[in-house]
């Protein structure tokens, strides 16, 4: 009796054992996950569609459309390499390549098998009173802290050490593996990138916020160049630690988030992978009725997407009503979000302060994201917000019988 072999699965078979020989990936099977992903994607073309975007220059800059936008821009020249040399349809093997490979890991991060809780393994850096208050205060509003339980944040606080820092100091070099996660006390500190091998400021941190997270959550290599522009302070937490508690965290938060990132209109033109990455440095916060989460003429850090109740955006009319010389002073609510919509986008992408101020409106929980992680991962939704932002525009014009220029200055 013979059986019939089907047609294509000696190459498909052939192609896969390439790859794993080439990368000899630690887990097998989620390579071959991921393997066979990026190889239906490639099929059905979305990859191709988001790359050719991509290489047409849809997502504007570099700073805009950040480090997932070279994986598509590489899976793009991959393609069209396979594609000129196929005239005809037929099996093409996704080579993953350094790019492939930090998309794939970014889309499992965590492997809750491996990494098992280990209280041996524990790190703890003694710390006085008076540290660990200044600890603290650095810490309360690190995104990738929020969701972390009691118990978590205790094992967290303990692991952290102290290090100063002088103006012009390396702390991260692009390339290099990564070792620390950095949580900012004081100083500034500026964002290098290399494109063509030119280095080139992308952005900076004044004060407050946190960097070294993605070579520890992804298993690459240092994504960009971080040099202190002033005398600073840093908290730092060893590579172990962060896997052990803030990567198996994120690895429950994808499972929780997963459908309802899913759901949102926004983030379509994301391909599943990159979605999964927003949900990692997406942080769920809780507001009160009444309480205010952006206010107006501040300056803007963060985006938001609401996961439940009301956000009631409103506006102070006075500077407007001034220029008209009546100087009247009024807060007129300009508009109502609910579950999946989002604001604080528009101070983000104009780089202006905040346009209106945010109030919840009974309990209220937002998904918030900062803006380094904005401008990373979210370039090619642009389009979409920037529609809106021209519509707030007209609406603002209409209400107010001129035009605000609220999104002049642009992003390109
Ligand atoms: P890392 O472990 O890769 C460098 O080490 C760190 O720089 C990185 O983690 C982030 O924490 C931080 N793209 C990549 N990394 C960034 C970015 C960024 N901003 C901060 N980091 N951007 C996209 C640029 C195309 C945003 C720039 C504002
Ligand atoms: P932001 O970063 O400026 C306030 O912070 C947020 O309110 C803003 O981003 C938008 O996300 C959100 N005009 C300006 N901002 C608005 C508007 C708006 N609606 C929501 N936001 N208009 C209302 C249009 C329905 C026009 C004014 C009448």
């Amino acid at each position: 009796m013979s059986i019939e072999i089907p047609e294509g699965l000696t190459e498909l078979l052939q192609s896969f054992t390439v790859e794993v020989l080439r990368n000899q990936p630690g887990d097998l099977l989620d390579f071959a996950l991921q393997y066979f992903i990026q190889l239906k994607e490639n099929q059905r073309g979305s990859a191709f569609d988001n790359a050719r975007d991509s290489a047409n220059g849809r997502h504007g800059d570099n700073v805009s459309s950040g480090r997932l936008v070279n994986f598509a821009e590489e899976t793009m020249q991959i393609y069209l390499e396979n594609e000129e040399d196929d005239d005809e349809e037929e099996f093409v093997a996704p080579v993953i390549n350094r790019f492939l490979r930090r998309s794939s890991v970014c889309a499992e991060a965590f492997n809750p098998d491996e990494e098992e809780e280990d209280k041996d393994s524990r790190i703890t850096h003694p710390k006085t009173d008076e540290q660990r208050h200044r600890l603290q205060e650095a810490c309360k509003d690190i995104l990738l802290f929020k969701n972390l339980d009691p118990e978590q944040m205790s094992q967290v606080l303990d692991a952290m050490f102290e290090m100063s820092v002088e103006a012009g100091e390396h702390i991260i070099d692009q390339d290099d593996d990564g070792d620390n996660f950095y949580v900012i006390e004081r100083g500034t500190f500026d964002i290098l990138m290399k494109a063509d091998r030119v280095e080139r400021v992308v952005g900076s941190y004044d004060n407050q916020g946190s960097f070294g997270e993605l070579a520890l959550m992804y298993n690459t290599p240092r994504a960009a160049t971080i040099i202190a522009t002033s005398v600073g302070a840093l908290w730092c937490m060893d590579r172990l630690t962060f896997r052990r508690i803030i990567v198996k965290n994120n690895h429950k938060k994808r499972k929780m988030y997963e459908a309802f990132i899913e759901s949102l209109p926004l983030l379509t033109s994301l391909q599943v992978s990159e979605r999964m990455c927003v949900v990692d440095v997406l942080s769920s916060k809780a507001y009160t009725d009444g309480e205010q989460i952006i206010a107006q003429g501040a300056t803007a850090n963060c985006f938001y997407i609401v996961e439940s109740g009301q956000v009631r955006i409103t506006m102070n009319t006075s500077k407007l009503k001034k220029e008209e010389g009546e100087g009247v002073e009024e807060e007129v609510e300009i508009a109502m979000c609910t579950r999946g919509q989002y604001f604080g986008e528009l101070a983000l992408v104009t780089n202006k302060p905040r346009a209106a101020s945010a109030y919840a409106v009974g309990n209220v929980k937002c998904l918030v994201m900062d803006v380094q992680a904005f401008e990373r991962l979210l370039g090619p939704c642009m389009d979409i917000m920037k529609r809106n932002v021209v519509s707030y525009d007209e609406q603002l014009a209409a209400l107010f019988g001129s035009n605000t220029g609220i999104h002049d200055n642009d992003t390109a």
